[in-house]
C-alpha cells in the first residue's frame, strides 16, 4: 500500500507516518494513526470552537444577506459571471447535526458568523480536462501526481513506494463497514490528470469532465496562467449562497425540489453500489445540472473545489474569539495564518469545497452550503477539481 498524497474526507491520515507505516495492514496503520494524532490534538482550540462567543450570545445565523448593487464591470471575462460581493451570514450553528463521519465531523462550520467580501469573477463552471489540457501545452507544466516522489521528500518511505501516480477511488464489490477508507480508496501507480482512473484510462470522451488528481499548486499554477487566482473560502461560500441566507443547498432548502436532483452526488449503497439515480455514476461533465443563482455549474456536488485559504478546524471561532458583538463583520478574510486539522495536526492543509460525486447522507453530506472539506496541499485525487475567480483592476470600470 502507498498512502503518499492521500486525500481524506472522514479520517484524515499524516503522509509521512503512514509512508512509513506503509507495510502494515491499511486497518491497523488507521488505527496506529488515530492514536497519533489524537495525541496531537490541541484540546484547548477544539474546545473553543464550541465555546465562541456567539455560542453564548445568539447564533448570527438567520441574518439576511446584504448583496452590493453595483453592476457588474463591463467586460465579463468569457465563461465567468460576475459575484456582486456583500455581507453574508457564512458558516452555520445546526451543522453538528449533520452526518459527516459522525457529528464531530461537522464542527469546523461553526458558529455561524458576518463575513463582507468585494465583488468578483468567478468560473461558471469548474475548469475542465480541455481548459487544463491548453495550459499544459503552453508551459509543458507536470503535475505533482506525474513527477516522481523522492526519498529525501519521504526519508521515512520504502523506496518501492516512491512512484509517481494519485488516490483513486476504488469501490469494493460488496458492501463494508464504513470505518476504514482504505476499503475504497488506492494509490494507483500512473494516475494522473491525463489518466484519471489510472494508467490504462485516458481522457477519451472527458475533455468536458472537471480536471481531477490536481493538487493546490497545480491549480495555483493553472490559475497564474490564466490570469485568475483561486476564491478565498468566503468568496466561495458568498458565491455558493447566490445571495441567500440560512438555505441548506445551493439551489434552496429541499435536497430534491419537485424530485429532481439538483446536484451529481451519490445513491445506492456507498461505496459499493452507486446507482446513478441523479443520472451519473461517478464523476458528470461539467454543467449538467441547473446553475445556481448566479449562473454558476456544480458549486455542489462532482468534485471538491480548492480554495485558497488555510484549513483551520477553528478558523470562524478564531474569527469571532477577539470581538464584543456577534454582528462584528470581518471584511474580505484570507483564511488563519497557519493550518490545522486537529486529525492530523501537523499536516498542511488547504480548504476545499462544496463536495464531490461521492458525497451521500450515508457518509458524508458535505454538498451542504456551509460544510467546509479539506485536503493536504500535495493530494490530488479523481474527486478534487477547482475553478478560479478574477478581481476587477483597481482602475475605475
Ligand atoms: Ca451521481
Amino acid at each position: 500500500m502507498v498512502a503518499l498524497r492521500m486525500k481524506t474526507d472522514l479520517v484524515a491520515l499524516s503522509i509521512t507516518a503512514v509512508l512509513a507505516m506503509s507495510n502494515i495492514a491499511p486497518s491497523v496503520a488507521l488505527a496506529a494513526m488515530d492514536s497519533v494524532a489524537l495525541g496531537g490534538v490541541d484540546s484547548g482550540s477544539m474546545a473553543a470552537m464550541d465555546s465562541a462567543p456567539v455560542a453564548a450570545k445568539g447564533s448570527a445565523a438567520t441574518s439576511a444577506t446584504i448583496q452590493n448593487e453595483r453592476k457588474a464591470p463591463a467586460r465579463t471575462p468569457p465563461n465567468m459571471v460576475w459575484v456582486p460581493g456583500g455581507e453574508f451570514t457564512m458558516g452555520a450553528d445546526g451543522s453538528t447535526t449533520s452526518l459527516c463521519g459522525g457529528v464531530e465531523q461537522m464542527r469546523d462550520a461553526r458558529p455561524a458568523h458576518r463575513v463582507y467580501v468585494d465583488g468578483f469573477w468567478m468560473d461558471k463552471t469548474e475548469v475542465t480536462n480541455a481548459e487544463f489540457e491548453k495550459f499544459v501545452k503552453a508551459t509543458d507544466y507536470k503535475t505533482i501526481a506525474e513527477r516522481t516522489p523522492t526519498a529525501e521528500e519521504f526519508p521515512t518511505a520504502p523506496p518501492e513506494n516512491l512512484v509517481a501516480g494519485s488516490v483513486v477511488f476504488t469501490p469494493p464489490d460488496h458492501e463494508v463497514p464504513l470505518n476504514n477508507i482504505f476499503q475504497w480508496w488506492r494509490y494507483r501507480k500512473g494516475a494522473d490528470w491525463q489518466h484519471p482512473e489510472g494508467p490504462e484510462s485516458s481522457l477519451k470522451g472527458k475533455m468536458h469532465y472537471p480536471v481531477v488528481h490536481v493538487a493546490y499548486e497545480d491549480a495555483q499554477a493553472y490559475a497564474r496562467w490564466s490570469g485568475k487566482r483561486l476564491p478565498t473560502e468566503a468568496e466561495w461560500e458568498f458565491a455558493a449562497r447566490g445571495g441567500c441566507a440560512g438555505e441548506k443547498y445551493v439551489w434552496g432548502t429541499e435536497l430534491k425540489p419537485d424530485g429532481k436532483w439538483m446536484a451529481n452526488i451519490f445513491q445506492g449503497t456507498f461505496p459499493n453500489n452507486d446507482t446513478g439515480d441523479d443520472g451519473y455514476v461517478g464523476i458528470a461533465p461539467v454543467a449538467k445540472y441547473p446553475a445556481s443563482k448566479f449562473g454558476l455549474f456544480d458549486m455542489a456536488g462532482n468534485v471538491w473545489e480548492w480554495c485558497s485559504d488555510w484549513y483551520r478546524a477553528d478558523y470562524y471561532a478564531q474569527l469571532l474569539s477577539g470581538v464584543a458583538e456577534t454582528s462584528a463583520v470581518t471584511k474580505n478574510p484570507q483564511g488563519p495564518e497557519t493550518p490545522w486539522d486537529p486529525s492530523e495536526p501537523r499536516a498542511k492543509k488547504r480548504v476545499q469545497r462544496g463536495g464531490s460525486f461521492l458525497c451521500t447522507d450515508q457518509y458524508c453530506t458535505r454538498y451542504m452550503v456551509e460544510a467546509r472539506g479539506r485536503g493536504e496541499e500535495s493530494t490530488g485525487s479523481n474527486h478534487v477539481g477547482f475553478r478560479c475567480v478574477m478581481t476587477p483592476s483597481k482602475n475605475p470600470l
